[in-house]
């Protein structure tokens, strides 16, 4: 094979789907003669409305961005004490736990879809657990009936960050149903995006209000403040946006679709390349990322000296997720009784691939060829390192 050309144009991780300038430009002109731009205004109202068909429920909270969120939903259920989460996720998860003054504990995860082993997670019980904070990470759907179960079992409340879920099903269950409540994330690097945003779903009616005042300075009217609440309110150009997504989100998920088939075509005979595993026949995925681990000795190549690599070629994969969150500096003081075996060999070896609609699949061809390439220890070469021009430093990866 001979030797590819490194790309021109930089190949992110992701890039966002913008729908026609013209069709948001038409929606904007719609807040222009409104003149209403935030505070639950018509097109967020609106939005909701499409949410609620979307996910077949009526509980639903729009906010202006999944962390937020998040934070709100733990507090809006009153926890408190210590709740059992996953490592292997984005620092936000945490974060939300911190805000809350709960303490995370951090428990390992299964090696297939690397979401919180529930085998682990009832081990960790204490008499201090108030719930299980689940990610469905890369979107592929937790042990939800094992899970389910175990809050069953110990009165505990379970709670999903579905920040990557947006789409997924279980039969024809939207993902969304099930646990108490579940966290989506529409920012910018998502299959599905507001620009920034958030979602919650849940399953108790009456949490509706306490997220309304949450969210919304705590206001009961103009004279009324009933708890002391932030602003965590999204405004019409993010509904706007998130409502016109919704009109294309399936074709993006079959385009991804797309995409990952080739990745594990091309790929699938690479040593040292695991692929990530299907899912069930029942899931409909939604192919928000292609994650790979990557076995150094196989491969010839550890997963950071192959990242490090494809910058090179103008690639820009990222390590989501590296570190694992208990070995930032804010959470290293958090006790660990669990070894995190799986997530520490997980965090060591992954890599999350390019995907996104607008990747032509004779470039994902191309970068399968780089990758197996790179696999061959003859083609090394000193590193020069290109500029990294990410937009965002904060973050894992
Ligand atoms: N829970 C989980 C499990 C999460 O993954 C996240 C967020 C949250 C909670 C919190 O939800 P939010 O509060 O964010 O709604 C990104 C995102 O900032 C973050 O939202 C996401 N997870 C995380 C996994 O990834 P970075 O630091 O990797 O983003 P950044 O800016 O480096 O972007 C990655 C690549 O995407 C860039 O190299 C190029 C491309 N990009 C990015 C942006 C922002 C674009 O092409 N256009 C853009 O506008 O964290």
């Amino acid at each position: 094979m001979s030797t590819p050309k490194a790309f021109e144009k930089p190949i992110y991780v992701t890039r966002p789907f913008l729908p026609p300038l013209t069709e948001f430009k038409k929606g904007l002109e719609e807040i222009w003669a409104n003149g209403w731009l935030t505070n639950n205004g018509p097109i967020h109202q609106r939005y909701s409305r499409e949410l609620c068909r979307y996910f077949d429920t009526e509980n639903i909270c729009l906010f202006n961005n999944g962390t937020l969120a998040l934070q709100i939903a733990l507090q809006g259920l009153g926890l408190s004490g210590e709740v059992i989460t996953t490592p292997f996720t984005f620092v936000a998860t945490t974060h939300a736990l911190y805000w809350n003054k709960i303490r995370p504990v951090f428990c390992d995860i299964e090696p297939d879809f690397y979401n919180l082993d529930p085998k682990k997670v009832e081990a960790a019980i204490t008499p201090w657990t108030t719930a299980i904070l689940a990610v469905h990470t890369y979107g592929f759907p937790c042990q939800v009936h094992a899970l389910a179960d175990i809050a069953r079992r110990h009165k505990l409340k379970l709670v999903y960050d579905a920040a990557h879920a947006f789409g997924v099903k279980i039969g024809s269950e939207p993902i969304a149903h099930f646990g108490d409540l579940s966290m989506f994330s529409f920012h910018a690097t998502k299959l599905y995006h507001s620009f920034e945003g958030g979602l919650l779903t849940f399953r108790d009616s009456s949490l509706k209000k306490t997220f309304d005042y949450l969210k919304n300075f705590g206001f009961e009217n103009e004279e009324e403040v009933v708890m002391p609440g932030t602003n965590a309110k999204m405004n019409e150009v993010q509904a706007l946006m998130g409502s016109q997504m919704l009109r294309y989100i399936d074709k993006l998920i079959l385009k991804r679709s797309q995409i990952a088939e080739v990745y594990r075509k091309r790929l699938g005979a690479v040593p040292g390349i695991r692929l990530p595993v299907r899912v069930a026949g029942d899931v409909r995925y939604n192919f928000g990322y292609f994650c790979v681990e990557v076995d150094e000795e196989a491969f010839g190549l550890s997963r950071d000296a192959l990242n490090e690599e494809l910058k090179r070629y103008n690639i820009w994969t990222r390590r989501y997720f590296y570190p694992l969150v208990c070995d930032y500096a804010c959470y290293r003081s958090v006790s660990i009784t669990d070894p995190l075996t799986v997530a520490r060999r997980a965090a060591k070896r992954i890599l999350s691939l390019p995907i996104y609609d607008a990747l032509e699949v004779s470039d994902v061809e191309k970068i399968c060829d780089i990758v197996q390439l790179l696999g061959s220890a003859s083609c090394r070469k000193p590193l020069k390192r290109t500029k990294d021009v990410r937009m965002s430093t904060a973050g894992a990866a």
